[in-house]
Order: C-alpha cells, then structure tokens, then sequence
C-alpha cells in the first residue's frame, strides 16, 4: 500500500509540472484528487484493512492529499505568473484576431432538393414521405412491373436478405415510385404531392449514374388532370431551377405504370449540346421519367378511373444539381472530399 501511494506521489508530481494551462490542471485535479481520482479511491479502499493497519495508511494517504493539494495550489500561481508574464513581454498579441470556426454546410444534393421541393410547394404540392426498405410489392408489382417483367432490368435491384416462403420480397427502393401507390391507398382525390427520398440501384456506375441517389416523385390527381397539366407543371419546375435560357426536350419514354409516359432532359451543360464524356455523346442530360398515372393503377386504389386522371413524375436530383453547377462526374458527390464539397 505504501508502495502504490509512492507511485501516486511520483506520477502526479510528473504529471503537474508538466500541466502548463488551467485547463489541464484542472484535468489533472480531477484525475488524481477529483471524486472518483485514483487517491481517493485508494483513501475508500482503506474501509477494508484492520483497523491498526487502516490508521497508519489512513494518515499517510492523508498526507499526501495535503501535499498533492498544496503543489497544485503552487503550480497554479505558477501558471497564472507565466501567463501574465508572456502578456507583458508582448509575447501574446491579444490584439490579434480571433481564429473563426469552420462551420458545415449542407450538403449541394441538399441544397438542391431543397430548392426544388420550394418550387413544387409553391405551386401547390405538400411533402410527404416513405421507406427506403421497400417490399417488392409497392416497389414493383403495385406498379405493374410484374416479377418477369423486363422493366425490372433498368432497375437492378439490392434485395435485403429477409425471405418470406423462400422468396427475398425487401427490397432498397429503387425508385420513389412506390409512394404514388402508398399515397393513394391512403388518400382520396384531389391529390398533390411530392415525395423525396434516397434510392438505391445495383449499378455499374458511369458519369451519370450512381448506385445510390435521389429522387422527388410527383404526384396529382384529380378531376380533369390532363399530359398538358403535367407538361406545364414540369416546364415551369424547369425554368425555377435552371433559368429561361437553358433547353428542354420532352419526349416519349416508356414507364409501366404511366400510359403515356415521357422523358425530360436539359441540354448538357458541359458541351452545351455538342456531345461530351458526361452526357456520354447525346448533348442531353435525362433528369426525369414522367406520365399519366395508369388507369389501371387508378382502379386497383378504388377510384372511378373514367372520373379521375393524374400525373405522375420521378426527379433525378443529382443529374439536376449537376446542370445546375456544371459537375462533371455524379460521384463526385459521395466521394466526401472537401475540396469538392466546400465549393458549394
Ligand atoms: C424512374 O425511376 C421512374 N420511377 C420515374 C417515373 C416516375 C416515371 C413517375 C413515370 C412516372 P428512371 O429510372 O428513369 O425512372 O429514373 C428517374 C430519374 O432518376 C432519371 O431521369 C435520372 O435523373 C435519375 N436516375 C435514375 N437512375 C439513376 C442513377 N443510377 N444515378 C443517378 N440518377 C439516376
């Protein structure tokens, strides 16, 4: 016992001379005489000894908590002399200014989504939400795209490893699609929202493509909802986000769960339309899928389909934050290196 409170002794003297700022004596004061300090805990350990025995280590241990007490009362004026004394030589400039903290910013995919979710507000669309982890029944077959269904191809799936009856039926969505069933399962005509959220994609990625990205899907549906409802509602998201003079084309594209569907692309911002390694030599980036909500999906939720029509379209965020800032490479955003990221 006497030996371990030399040893506390020794390294605790070791330990303040070298504590150069009330900081770390403060530290110091916590790890040796602090409640739960390594003395006190050897002062709690005496309850256990003899009593003649506890009395002589009781005093010792005393003995040295005065002691250690006094050489910290001592380092402090110390410090406090040494700190006072660098001031006067000049040696500390207090008139310098401060050292201004490093504060984050959001994220350009964020900032991104962000402004497009204010521009769909604006015009009327509330933001809801849904899972990431999605069964293969809202992800696919609730929109038509049936297990041997070719469209399944364009969108290779990451399947999560829960089966049920021998099948992996979870899947991380590959889309924001599923949403326009989960939101019209749960909600009656007139319907306006958007829906943002990340979706995953087993992809072999290029330029344009990553295996996890963003998407808005948008949905309306109500009486009289017509493609020129949609074109109109696009165009204008189009010129809120990139301005009047950048070109749009619209055209037609195949999706199952919209009859008809259509494409929209804005010229590539790297080549200005020439063709170049980002828009892989079209001159044109895609940046949604969209259409008209399927009639049949429209009955499959219960409602008349003769008296309803909607709209439907799904946003590529990181293609639209890529035009936006002339970014070559999407991968670029999950590379997490600062020097990109700090740009923005
Ligand atoms: C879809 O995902 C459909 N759900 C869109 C849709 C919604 C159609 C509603 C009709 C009605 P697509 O796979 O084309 O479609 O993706 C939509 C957009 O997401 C693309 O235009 C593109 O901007 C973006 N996107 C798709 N895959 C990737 C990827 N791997 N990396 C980056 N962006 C992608």
């Amino acid at each position: 016992m006497i030996d371990e409170l030399k040893r506390i002794e020794e390294q605790a003297r070791a330990e303040l001379v070298a504590a150069a700022d009330e900081a770390s004596l403060e530290a110091w004061r916590v790890t040796w005489l602090g409640r739960k300090g390594r003395l006190t805990s050897v002062l709690r350990g005496l309850t256990d000894l003899p009593i003649e025995k506890r009395r002589r280590m009781g005093a010792a241990a005393n003995s040295l908590k005065q002691a250690l007490d006094s050489a910290l009362a001592l380092r402090q004026e110390q410090v406090q002399k040494e700190r006072l004394a660098i001031i006067e030589t000049g040696r500390l400039d207090v008139t310098l200014p401060g050292r201004t903290k490093r504060i984050g910013r959001l994220h350009p995919v964020t900032q991104t989504l962000r402004d497009v979710l204010a521009a769909f507000v604006s015009m009327g669309f509330s933001i809801v939400e849904g899972p990431e982890v999605e069964s293969d029944y809202y992800n696919f077959e609730a929109l038509r795209i049936g297990k041997d269904h070719p469209a399944r191809d364009t969108m290779d799936t990451l399947y999560v490893d829960i089966t049920h009856d021998g099948e992996y039926d979870v899947v991380m969505r590959t889309h924001t699609s599923p949403n326009q069933v989960r939101v019209m399962e749960k909600t009656r005509p007139p319907i306006r929202v958007v829906v943002p959220g990340r979706c995953y994609r087993n992809e072999a990625t290029d330029p344009t493509h990553e295996w996890m990205q963003t998407q808005i899907e948008l949905l309306a549906v109500d009486e009289g909802i017509s493609l020129s409802d949609l074109k109109g509602t696009l165009y204008e998201f189009a010129k809120r986000i990139f301005g009047q003079e950048r070109k749009v084309r619209f055209r037609c594209d195949y999706f199952p769960f919209v009859e008809p569907g259509a494409e929209m692309a804005i010229d590539c911002m790297i080549c200005g339309g020439a063709g170049c390694r980002t828009c892989d030599g079209e001159g044109w980036i895609e940046v949604l899928g969209s259409g008209m909500v399927h009639p049949e999906i429209l009955s499959n939720m219960g409602y008349d389909a003769d008296r309803y029509t909607g709209f439907a379209a799904g946003l590529g965020i990181e293609r639209i934050c890529m035009l936006r800032y002339g970014i070559e490479d999407i991968r670029l955003f999950y590379a997490n290196d600062l020097r990109f990221l700090k740009q923005f």
